[in-house]
């Protein structure tokens, strides 16, 4: 390891959040030298904090909760960590909800530290290194990590098996209640949160968490707490502490039962199934430009030689070949 990661190892223990910016920026580039020492480092101290993970679709309150509920943490005593995706369009490139300004609290706050990755690095919302990143936060030392993601595809998956407890926001009269069940993540959430239950929207709400409560009743809590639905608003406040509450009571009551262990041994498994699908992926685009096969494949498709499936598998088979 060089100096100069060394010298980021070093700050990351103190919690200095300059390092940790620094070391997270090292986790994300898949080609950066320092990447797999700093990992090997900072491995030991995989799980000391809490992961929390926050998913619902654009617009449903997913910023503003963290913040709000990031400075609850922090009023506790507790220090805090969000890891939040921007959800900036490949095409455009620019930011459409502006997730940067969305906790300006937070931000300013010495407790707590902001890490937004660009949306479109991963699939999904959830940037590809989400795993290396809480393994940062656990090697600073924070209590609690929060990750959002957007509810869309395969994120959402992906981040329940990472995270000790996972919420998911749901929208008052959107039919999110009809989207939850038919994409099963009301199966993969701890809690439900209806969110903007204030204003005009609170009756709509109530309507809601009952939609909830009634969907959810007919699900099996298997080896954990039932699933419990809140009626949340950042706005006014409503629920902020149950929310709290439920989230310590759900991880303790976890604890006791050894479902939270149990979880954190699917996180690791989790981790290197998805490992190995990204040096994998890795790998084979390297061996395809290094080889020129896909050049080769390219011309015998356009003179219809081969079909795109046919050049495929000649390719696969070639790449067997290699030992990969
Ligand atoms: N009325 C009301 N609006 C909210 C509440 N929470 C968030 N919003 C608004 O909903 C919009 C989207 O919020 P945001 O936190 O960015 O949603 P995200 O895309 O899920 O992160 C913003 O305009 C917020 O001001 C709430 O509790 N009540
Ligand atoms: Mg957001």
């Amino acid at each position: 390891m060089s100096l100069k990661t060394e010298h980021i190892y070093e700050g990351i223990l103190k919690k200095d959040l300059v390092s940790l910016a620094k070391a997270m920026s090292i986790l994300e580039s898949k080609d950066h030298p320092a990447r797999l020492p700093l990992v090997k480092k900072i491995f030991p101290t995989y799980g000391r904090s809490l992961r929390i993970g926050i998913s619902g679709i654009p617009g449903v309150g997913k910023s503003t909760l963290i913040e709000k509920l990031g400075l609850k943490f922090i009023d506790s005593g507790l220090s805090v960590a969000v890891l939040t995706t921007d959800p900036a369009s490949p095409v455009s490139g620019g930011s459409i909800l502006g997730d940067r300004t969305r906790m300006p609290e937070l931000s300013a706050n010495k407790n707590a530290f902001i890490r937004c990755s660009s949306g479109y690095q991963g699939h999904g919302g959830l940037s590809r290194h989400a795993k290396e990143l809480m393994l940062a936060c656990d090697a600073a030392d924070f209590d609690r990590v929060i990750v959002e993601t957007i509810g869309v595809g395969q994120s959402e998956y992906d981040l329940a098996a990472l995270v000790d407890i996972f919420i998911v926001l749901a929208m008052p009269g959107s039919g999110d209640e009809l989207q939850g069940i038919k994409k099963g993540i009301y199966e993969l959430a701890d809690i439900i949160a209806i969110t903007k239950a204030d204003g005009d929207l609170l009756e709509v709400a109530k309507t809601a968490k009952l939609q909830h409560d009634n969907v959810i009743s007919f699900m099996p809590s298997v080896g954990r707490r039932k699933k419990k639905v809140l009626l949340l608003s950042s706005r006014s406040g409503l629920g902020m502490d149950e929310l709290v509450t439920e989230i310590d009571f759900f991880l303790t009551d976890a604890k006791k039962q050894t479902t939270f262990a149990a979880r954190r041994n699917k996180q690791i498994e989790e981790w290197i199934k998805q490992e190995i699908h990204s040096q994998i992926e890795f790998r084979i685009n390297q061996l395809l430009r290094s080889k020129g096969l896909l050049t080769e494949a390219y011309k015998k498709t356009l003179s219809k030689e081969l079909n795109p499936l046919e050049a495929a598998a000649e390719i696969v088979n070639e790449l067997i070949k290699t030992n990969l």
